[in-house]
């Protein structure tokens, strides 16, 4: 069990607790605990096992958590979170994963209008009962119909980081279960789009029957959905799907090309394979006057045959990635060897965990020349935002930091917040002595497109700002990104030798592709970067870099692909591209 599926039981204990109007003490302490185990650097299933005094130790972690704790490594479940199941209709859970719509207000409408489901919420909506409610109105009523369609878009759908996981557990699975020949993940998982919808499995093996048994068998499988001869679909923790195919080894590569998509980009490459006088299907490449099979065992072989050279997965989407790789003239795509730095992250200071040097030390071990620490500034007061003060007292430590740290370059950075009209959080004065500025939306997102991109370009014209963080907002699967125009917010970028972030944290990775080849189109240069909150999260990186791929990045469209002297140079706008 993970650290974020103990922290979800006790997160939704805490909810449940709510939603009864139970303790507000026990009620904090679950929520502190849930939040205390997402952030740890460690496993707590490996401390539980290995050293429970690890966990003890730490202050939110009292006696009755831990013991919970142990429970659920243990046995997979809690009882008393399995009592409150009961208590609670089944169906009033999923109204917490509605943005904006706590437990507290769910009660309300439980107990005043016997509201026990979307459904039932969404009719009440619909019928302009819930505004007869105390602390409701016309306003936040629309909100809650708005929030209900936004989960139904995103309903069923799964962070990439975990998308990647997952899959990698089960081909390791597999492997230890039966004697593989050959395996891969398809599919979105393959193509490292931002979030996936199911695992696709591929595989070839002595024994089918085995390998579709063993499968079934998966320990954390829910639900069996389907297990026939060559083919089996199951149901993971957290409701992901996944189906595993059985091929023959001379057809693997059809199979791979087929299955990794997306369909748009197999449909594009079906009609140049019939114009060339081919049939391709999942189990080759077919000649069409004869039937001949010219190819199926490797898919670098389709794509020969094709005359093309091969297509990453990642740009397999069918956005005139053929047209160009006939020309030859696809890009060169970043590569996470590239990175040299990064260039937003949190330090104890503010939100994050781990000290400056700590960060620093991360850093370098990662390979890294240098980093930027960019604490919050004042106004995300739940943060514990810096002000001025605290900010030349964060400088004075980072330069302190440098000084004993000579394998790496810390740079000094801030994260500060674009204000209501797009002022900054923070005097230029102070923003002058840094080498970075991070400039972020953190509040009202619900401005009009209109007032929201004339805020972001503003901030933007400050000579200070170097980036713009996770510029639409966007949270996956869970929050749509705020209203804003993007292409005058790059043409504004690029005006004032701004970089636009590609935020690497799975649950942002924003930019999105498609506005990262918008802005590399546009002339405008980005930056990678993990906005780390402990040690641990540096390697998110990983996850921009798949993004910057499919948006078609090359590592000069990247400024932390730069060597140091060149990075200072973007930053103090004297050179951009
Ligand atoms: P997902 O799972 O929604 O994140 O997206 P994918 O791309 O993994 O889609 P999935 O799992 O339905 O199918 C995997 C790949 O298999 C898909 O990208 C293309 C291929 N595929 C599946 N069904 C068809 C089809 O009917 N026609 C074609 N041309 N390709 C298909
Ligand atoms: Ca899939
Ligand atoms: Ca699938
Ligand atoms: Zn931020």
């Amino acid at each position: 069990m993970e650290n974020k599926d103990v922290a979800a039981i006790f997160a939704e204990i805490a909810d449940i607790l709510e939603i009864q109007e139970g303790n507000p003490f026990r009620i904090r302490s679950f929520r502190r605990a849930a939040q205390i185990i997402e952030n740890l650097s460690f496993s707590v299933s490996g401390a539980i096992q290995e050293d429970p005094e690890k966990l003890r130790s730490i202050s939110g972690i009292g006696k009755g958590t831990l013991q919970k704790i142990k429970e659920l490594v243990e046995t997979g479940r809690c009882q008393e979170h399995e009592k409150l199941k009961q208590q609670v209709p089944p169906s009033l859970l999923p109204m917490l994963e509605l943005q904006n719509l706590g437990p507290k207000k769910i009660s309300l409408f439980w107990r005043e209008l016997n509201v026990s489901s979307l459904e039932e919420l969404e009719e009440a909506a619909g019928q302009q009962k819930l505004r007869t409610l105390p602390g409701m109105g016309e306003k936040s009523e629309a909100k809650i119909l708005k929030a209900i369609e936004d989960y139904r878009r995103m309903q069923g759908r799964f962070q990439l980081d975990d998308g990647i996981e997952i899959s990698e557990s089960l081909i390791a699975y597999l492997e230890s279960k039966i004697s593989v020949h050959r395996i891969a993940a398809a599919g979105s998982v393959r193509r490292r789009r931002d979030t996936v919808g199911d695992i696709d499995i591929l595989v070839t093996c002595e024994d089918p029957q085995k390998a579709i048994s063993a499968f079934v068998q998966h320990p954390d499988a829910s639900q069996v959905l389907a297990s026939g001869d060559t083919k089996a679909s199951i149901v993971l923790r957290r409701g992901l799907q996944a189906d595993l195919r059985v091929l023959e080894d001379e057809s693997f590569g059809a199979a791979l090309q087929y299955f990794t998509g997306s369909k748009a980009h197999n449909v594009a490459l079906r009609e140049r394979a019939k114009r060339m006088g081919y049939k391709i299907n999942e189990y080759g490449l077919f000649q069409t006057r004869d039937g001949e099979k010219v190819a199926g065992e490797e898919e670098e072989d389709i794509y020969r045959l094709l005359e093309l050279p091969f297509i990453p997965p990642e740009i397999r989407e069918g956005r005139g990635e053929i047209e160009q790789a006939e020309k030859r003239e696809l890009p060169l795509l970043i590569e996470g060897k590239d990175i040299r730095g990064d260039l937003h992250m949190h330090t104890e200071a503010t939100d994050g965990k781990d000290s400056i040097e700590e960060m620093a030390t991360a850093g370098a071990k990662a390979g890294y020349d240098y980093i930027a620490i960019t604490d919050h500034s004042k106004a995300l007061a739940m943060a514990g935002g810096l002000d001025e003060e605290g900010l030349l007292r964060q400088i004075a430590k980072i330069d302190q930091a440098s000084a004993e740290n000579p394998k790496i370059e810390i740079l000094k950075g801030i994260e500060v917040d674009i204000l209501a009209e797009g002022e900054l959080d923070l005097s230029d004065e102070v923003l002058s002595k840094l080498d970075v500025v991070v400039a972020s939306v953190h509040s009202r997102f619900n401005l009009s497109a209109k007032e929201m991109t004339s805020r972001i370009c503003h901030a933007l014209e400050n000579r200070y700002v170097n980036i713009l963080g996770h510029p639409t907002g966007r949270l996956l699967t869970r929050r749509e990104p705020y209203s804003v125009e993007m292409e005058e917010v790059i043409e504004k970028a690029r005006e004032n030798r701004v970089c636009l972030e590609i935020n690497a944290h799975p649950s942002r990775l924003d930019l999105s592709d498609v506005h990262c080849r918008m802005a590399s189109e546009m002339g405008v240069l980005l930056s990678i970067n993990s906005d780390s909150h402990n040690t641990q999260m540096l390697r998110y990186m990983q996850y921009g870099i798949f993004t910057a791929r499919r948006g078609w990045l090359s590592s000069n469209d990247v400024i932390n692909t730069y060597p140091l002297e060149r990075l200072r140079k973007v930053l103090k706008k004297e050179e951009y591209g």
